[in-house]
């Protein structure tokens, strides 16, 4: 196999793409995505500091290196979920990664937050552990990107990612979230930072491949709670699937984005408007998030046993 930029020994073969690279041309290829991914959606420009969102992983490391790389103004922000060794594993790999690059790395505790480590807060509200975790995420990363004055947030969803959670939402024709599976969200109120995804071109095979020529360190494990995760299932459906027909997880994903997206769009507008309890944005009168944290302050506070932790 030769590399189709220099014609010298290839590494890495790109089934979908009918290609093969040597490992810096690879690089270049990597890159050359992310860029062109931030180009077309108008993710961010290079006066607009960025915030990225990593876990410790392969693909929140490799595009906060990539973005450091193309001189974009960035900082990390690491959420600490409490979920055992595996996160503080994660976070010290985020801030080793940031100080052997001189980056600025945020840091917020999400039991500070909500209560309780994630752990148990899926015990006390018996919710499911991804669901109050994704609700928490989601909540912090645009509350820090308030706070600290950045205009995105970017996440490491790659196009595995991106295409499973696309068969989930058709699976179950969830017609709601479909509008919203985009590679960048743009911001609707003044209180919502933008919320894109520069990694969606590129493959988990491809973000791996590029952590390791980087010699990026990382946290292989994944989360406890990811293990069987529908979300996975999906994910091996998909692989299956592309291993006979190679591109089929591209195709689904880029047709839906260029093809089908567009008809899903609401026609009529969400009011938008502030929490009262927090003053961060919500369809309601209060935001999903503070529910939560009251559910779990209410259950795990001194008083809970005295108001007989009854809903
Ligand atoms: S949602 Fe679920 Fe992830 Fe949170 S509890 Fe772990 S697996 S980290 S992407
Ligand atoms: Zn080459
Ligand atoms: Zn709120």
């Amino acid at each position: 196999m030769k590399c189709r930029k220099c014609g010298g020994s290839a590494a890495l073969e790109l089934r979908r793409h009918n290609a093969a690279f040597c490992s810096p041309h690879f690089v270049e290829f990597f890159k050359k995505q992310v860029a062109e991914a931030i180009h077309k959606h108008r993710m961010f420009t290079r006066d607009e500091p960025v915030l990225v969102a990593v876990s410790g992983g392969k693909d929140s490391l490799a595009l906060w290196d990539v973005l450091i790389e193309d001189g974009y103004r960035t900082a990390g922000l690491y959420l600490d979920l409490g979920i055992f060794d595996y996160s503080q594993e994660s976070r010290a790999r985020c801030e080793a990664f940031a100080s052997a690059r001189g980056q600025k790395l945020h840091v917020e505790r999400v039991a500070e937050a909500v209560g309780a480590p994630i752990p148990e807060v899926q015990k006390v509200t018996r919710r499911p552990t991804c669901s109050a975790c994704g609700l928490s995420k989601r909540y912090l990363m645009n509350r820090a990107a308030l706070e600290h004055g950045y205009a995105a947030v970017a996440t490491g969803h790659n196009l595995d990612d991106e295409a499973a959670t696309l068969l989930g939402s058709v699976l179950h024709w969830q017609t709601e979230a479909l509008p919203r599976q985009s590679p960048a969200l743009a911001s609707t109120h003044a209180k919502l930072a933008r919320r894109v995804k520069p990694l969606y071109r590129l493959s988990e095979f491809e973000t791996a491949a590029y952590a390791f020529l980087r010699r990026i360190d990382y946290i292989v494990d994944e989360c406890p709670f990811a293990k069987g995760a529908t979300s996975l299932a999906h994910k091996d459906l998909l692989n299956r699937l592309e291993e006979v027909s190679p591109g089929a997880k591209h195709n689904f994903l880029f047709g839906f984005l260029d093809k089908a997206r567009a008809a899903f769009e609401r026609l009529e507008d969400v009011q938008l408007r502030e929490c009262s309890a927090c003053g961060q944005v919500t369809t309601g009168e209060i935001c999903a998030f503070c529910k939560l944290a009251d559910q779990v302050k209410r259950r795990t506070g001194p008083s809970s046993a005295a108001a007989g932790m009854v809903e």
